[in-house]
């Protein structure tokens, strides 16, 4: 049954958008070599001038991470590192409305996924990451583990302000000092997130951000000045990162795509597991990186299953992504859709069946219903390739041996799902998926103290964030005796 609901926008009014923004470096917003702009990817609105950052530009972060790196961060002692990552932290939490409004504005995501996930992980981040700044000799690295230096981050335009978050925190809590590139579509709360570092008296230079595209990105990370080079995003960008830094001696870590696998036994509860297979692939419409985007579900149960799903479906609100009711917001920028249109027809020419959610979709901005493709073989390419859009592509197992061998037919590894009530199973089956994450009778579950990164060997990347673990990625703990 589908209730109707009166809209209720979200208010704009607290956000208050700049026409143009400079690059935050040594503590202040300077002017760049060119500019571009960011829309709304639900109006195609301009929303604001953003600068591109040259490889000059960038040369003049390194430089201010760098002196603020010697003079000031490093050698600041971990108490003091902490009081300034809770102040942030605490900063994040009294701006949350706005943070949250400002990131459904430029990314499209819906308002309730930004003001209930995105804004409240990236505090919780702060906060976590705090709380190590003076504990970091006894987190298992030995007595003294040291900084690395100045920190290169590039990041995605699926999780802005998140990600941002997930690679400032641990990177600041350590001692580092960053240079860090959002993506060019979603510059907008990085920005936002520099006045927070102003209003923290975050000393100049130990947080820098570099707006642009590409090729800020590639002047960044392949910059002799970084120390290390932390980045999110597609696995093709990633091998080439990789690459770049192979010859420098640069530490690295990445963290790439993924096609995850959410595994459903015939005992489990159907409401429950379909709630899962939604949030897992069609959360965030579908640009999840560690989405559920391959349901693997027991023969005997498919059609049930399926019959709730394509229910459950119908009943998501596409629209609006400031409106509190929206389920499912805009994709986030018009190459996006494109990619996801080209697979959705490929998927169709290869021979799978698509159902797609009966939703108007609106006539300005950029989007797509949430669909689901069945009879598909592992062969097709919706099986196999990174679709980042709600797109669902299902596939039968009978027996968990089967349920493991197609789960792990893939050459990403960073997350899967299982779903059932036996124990047994569940770690039966947790043994033997080659994921870095693998979720029981749950998905798209994230806390900043539980690591989270590719399985290896696999082509999710390597290095983890979060945790504990997460943290000897920002330090040099080759002196210390305990290692
Ligand atoms: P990419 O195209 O790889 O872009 C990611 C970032 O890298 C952007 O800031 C991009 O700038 C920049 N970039 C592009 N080319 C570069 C180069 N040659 N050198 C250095 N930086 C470069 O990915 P995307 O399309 O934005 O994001 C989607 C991908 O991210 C998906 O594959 C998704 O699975 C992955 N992802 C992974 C995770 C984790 S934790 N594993 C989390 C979120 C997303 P522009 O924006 O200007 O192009």
């Amino acid at each position: 049954m589908r209730f109707e609901y009166s809209p209720a926008p979200e208010s704009r009014a607290i956000v208050t958008l700049r026409d143009s923004y400079g690059l935050f470096i040594g503590g202040a917003f300077v002017p760049g070599s060119s500019v571009f702009k960011t829309i709304s990817p639900a109006s195609e609105e301009v929303l604001a001038e953003v600068t591109h950052a040259g490889p000059e530009d960038v040369d003049k972060a390194v430089a201010a991470a760098r002196q603020a790196y010697e003079r000031t961060w490093s050698v600041m002692p971990g108490r003091e590192r902490g009081k300034y990552l809770f102040r942030i932290a605490r900063l994040i939490q009294e701006r949350a409305r706005e943070l949250a409004v400002l990131e459904t504005m430029d990314n499209g995501k819906p308002i309730r996924e930004s003001r209930d996930v995105d804004v409240p992980l990236a505090a919780a981040h702060f906060f976590y990451h705090a709380g190590w700044a003076d504990k970091l000799g006894y987190a298992g690295f030995g007595p003294s583990p040291r900084p690395l230096g100045v920190v290169g981050q590039v990041i995605p335009w699926n999780f802005p302000l998140l990600m941002l978050a997930w690679k400032v925190a641990p990177a600041l809590a350590c001692g580092n000092t960053v240079v860090l590139k959002p993506a060019e579509t979603t510059p907008l709360t990085a920005l936002l997130f520099a006045e927070i570092c102003q209003q923290a008296d975050l000393p100049p230079g130990v947080v820098n951000i570099v707006t642009g595209d590409g090729a800020t990105g590639q002047a960044l990370v392949a910059h002799p000045g970084i120390d290390k080079v932390a980045f999110t995003g597609s696995t093709e960008v990633g091998k080439e990162i990789a690459r770049a830094c192979a010859v420098s001696g640069k530490r690295v870590t990445l963290e790439l795509g993924g096609k995850a696998a959410n595994v459903v036994f015939d005992d489990a509860p159907v409401d429950q597991a379909v709630e899962g297979i939604v949030n897992g692939i069609f959360f965030n419409q579908g640009h999840v990186c560690c989405a559920g985007s391959r349901l693997l579900v027991q023969e005997s149960v498919h059609d049930d299953v399926l019959a709730a799903l394509r229910r459950r479906m119908g009943t998501l609100r596409l629209g609006d992504p400031l409106d509190k009711n929206t389920d499912v917001g805009a994709i986030n920028s018009r190459a996006q859709l494109d990619k996801i249109t080209e697979l959705v027809s490929t998927g169709e020419a290869e021979g799978a069946a698509r159902w797609s959610a009966p939703c108007p979709l609106p006539d300005r901005g950029f989007w797509f219903a949430p669909t689901v493709f069945t009879e598909v073989s592992q062969a097709h390419r919706i099986a196999r390739e990174e679709i980042f859009g709600p797109v669902l592509s299902v596939l039968t197992f009978r027996t968990p041996a089967e349920a493991v061998e197609k789960a792990n037919n893939t050459p990403y590894g960073l997350s899967a799902g299982v779903w059932t009530e036996k124990g047994s199973l569940i770690l039966w089956m947790a043994s033997r998926l080659r994921a870095g994450v693998v979720w029981a009778n749950t998905f798209n579950r994230f806390d900043p103290s539980s690591p989270f990164g590719g399985y290896k060997y696999k082509e999710s990347g390597f290095g983890r964030e979060g945790g504990r673990h997460g943290l000897e990625a920002y330090l040099d703990v080759t002196g210390s005796a305990d290692v």
